[in-house]
């Protein structure tokens, strides 16, 4: 696809003016999602979780599998490979419930410029992965996305190699490597790896993001290579090696190089990472209306997910302390509380137990008029082991969140 003159000149106009001589103290990108898995009746949309939960399970699958190839060695204290099997969507059908297509409206999405001239990409800024990709300009299943054009961009660099992705729900993309200038809210990462895929499955094609960004560590890149961050951090343009996220209905954003204090109130409470790959700390515990019902484990903080998954049996425990709770679907790990009456469910690292607000923990109601919630905590181990549970925003809408790339450490503080 060939830009619009007037776009690239805006695109220019904006590059410019936010970036500027020296280097800045930090950047903002504002960020938007559209709703998630509750219908417009209020009701669970249990066919989009299930069907995302695959799509995620598989994101960290894949990462997995990039680690040991970078490393050699396996994560999370496992011994042995992680499954090579992919986990396909296995919906069982349930009766008067709407099928739906926005399964991919589960994403924070920002803009970002690659090339040179800079051509713009809406993206999926992702916690839980280290690749960037977005599509080329020879895609021709990528037709409703902003797509990628090597010959008019004077930096792009083809390099050696493919890049391949394939989740859960059927979507794959592929295709060549490049490396090229990427411009985040004028902060530059020259030469940074990413691939331009040329072929995009149809379960894309409705997807409001062209592309994803990770933000994770190299180790679970699939290109094998600094992901856009740690490029920008060693090329000495961000004034810190921190970038923080703010997730909530309305002002969502990304800074990066630093923290906005603006947007926290009281003490930034920081977490060491127990290994440089995911965004992961260690000593979690949860509860329940103050009832403790899982301690000691690991948790992946993941804006690219969005409903919290736990160790089956310890979740199992922790709805068990919910007067009125239920099993709402045993084998996605589902369940229901009343409605009127929600529980608090904290997690807390040994300092502030940070609550779930009501509305962050309910996704919708079992069906209309049913005065029961379904809960945006499953009990289901999504690949990565029963003792490390993945928190996606329905966590982070809570609070701030610090993400250290330096200190390697997650700090939580409390929303303004
Ligand atoms: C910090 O957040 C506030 C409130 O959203 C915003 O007005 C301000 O521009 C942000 N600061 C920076 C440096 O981006
Ligand atoms: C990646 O893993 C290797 C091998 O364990 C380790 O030496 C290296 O420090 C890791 N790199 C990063 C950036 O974490
Ligand atoms: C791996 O082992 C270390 C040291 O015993 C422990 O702190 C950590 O929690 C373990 N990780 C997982 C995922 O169990
Ligand atoms: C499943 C269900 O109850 N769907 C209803 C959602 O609301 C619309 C109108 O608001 C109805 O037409 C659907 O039947």
């Amino acid at each position: 696809m060939i830009l619009p003159a007037t776009s690239v000149a805006l695109a220019l106009a904006l590059v410019s003016a936010a970036a500027p001589a020296h280097q800045p103290a930090g950047v903002t990108i504002p960020l938007h999602k559209r709703n998630t898995f509750t219908t417009a009746n209020g009701t669970f949309d249990r066919t989009a979780a299930v069907k995302n939960t695959a799509k995620v399970a598989n994101k960290y699958l894949q990462t997995q599998i990039n680690f040991h190839k970078n490393t050699g060695r396996f994560m999370n204290n496992r011994t042995d490979a992680p499954p090579l099997k992919k986990v396909f969507r296995h919906i069982t059908p349930r009766q008067s419930e709407p099928l739906s297509d926005i399964e991919d409206d589960t994403e924070w999405t920002g803009t970002i410029a690659i090339g040179t001239p800079p051509q713009t990409f809406t993206i999926n800024f992702d916690t839980g992965s280290s690749d960037l990709w977005v599509p080329a300009s020879s895609c021709s299943s990528c037709a409703t996305h902003h797509l990628y054009d090597t010959t008019s961009s004077s930096t792009s660099q083809a390099q050696s190699g493919t890049f391949g992705i394939e989740y859960g729900d059927g979507s794959t993309a592929s295709g060549p490597i490049y490396t090229d200038a990427v411009t985040v809210a004028g902060i530059v990462a020259t030469n940074q790896f990413f691939s331009a895929v040329t072929t995009e499955s149809a379960e894309f094609a409705d997807d409001p993001t062209d592309g994803i960004l990770g933000l994770a560590f190299p180790n679970i890149s699939s290109l094998g290579q600094p992901p856009f961050f740690q490029s920008a951090m060693a090329q000495g343009q961000v004034s810190s090696g921190v970038f923080s996220f703010k997730l909530a209905s309305e002002g969502s954003e990304l800074f990066l190089g630093g923290k906005n204090s603006s947007l926290y109130t009281g003490a930034l409470e920081f977490h060491s990472v127990s290994e440089a790959a995911y965004w992961q700390i260690g000593g979690g515990s949860a509860a329940a209306n103050g009832v403790v019902a899982g301690s000691g484990f690991e948790a992946v903080i993941d804006t690219g997910t969005t409903i919290m998954y736990g160790d089956p049996d310890q979740v199992g425990t922790l709805y068990g302390a919910i007067p009125g709770a239920q099993v709402f679907d045993a084998e996605n790990g589902f369940y229901s509380y009343p409605c009127n009456s929600p529980p608090t469910v904290t997690f807390s690292w040994g300092g502030t137990a940070w609550a779930i607000t009501p509305e962050n923990l309910n996704l919708g109601e079992t069906e209309e008029g049913s005065g029961q919630c379904v809960g945006a905590l499953a009990g289901q181990d999504v690949g990565l082991g029963s003792n490390v549970w993945l928190l996606g925003d329905s966590f982070m809408k809570n609070v701030y969140t610090v993400f250290s790339a330096v200190d390697q450490t997650v700090g939580f503080a409390a929303l303004a």
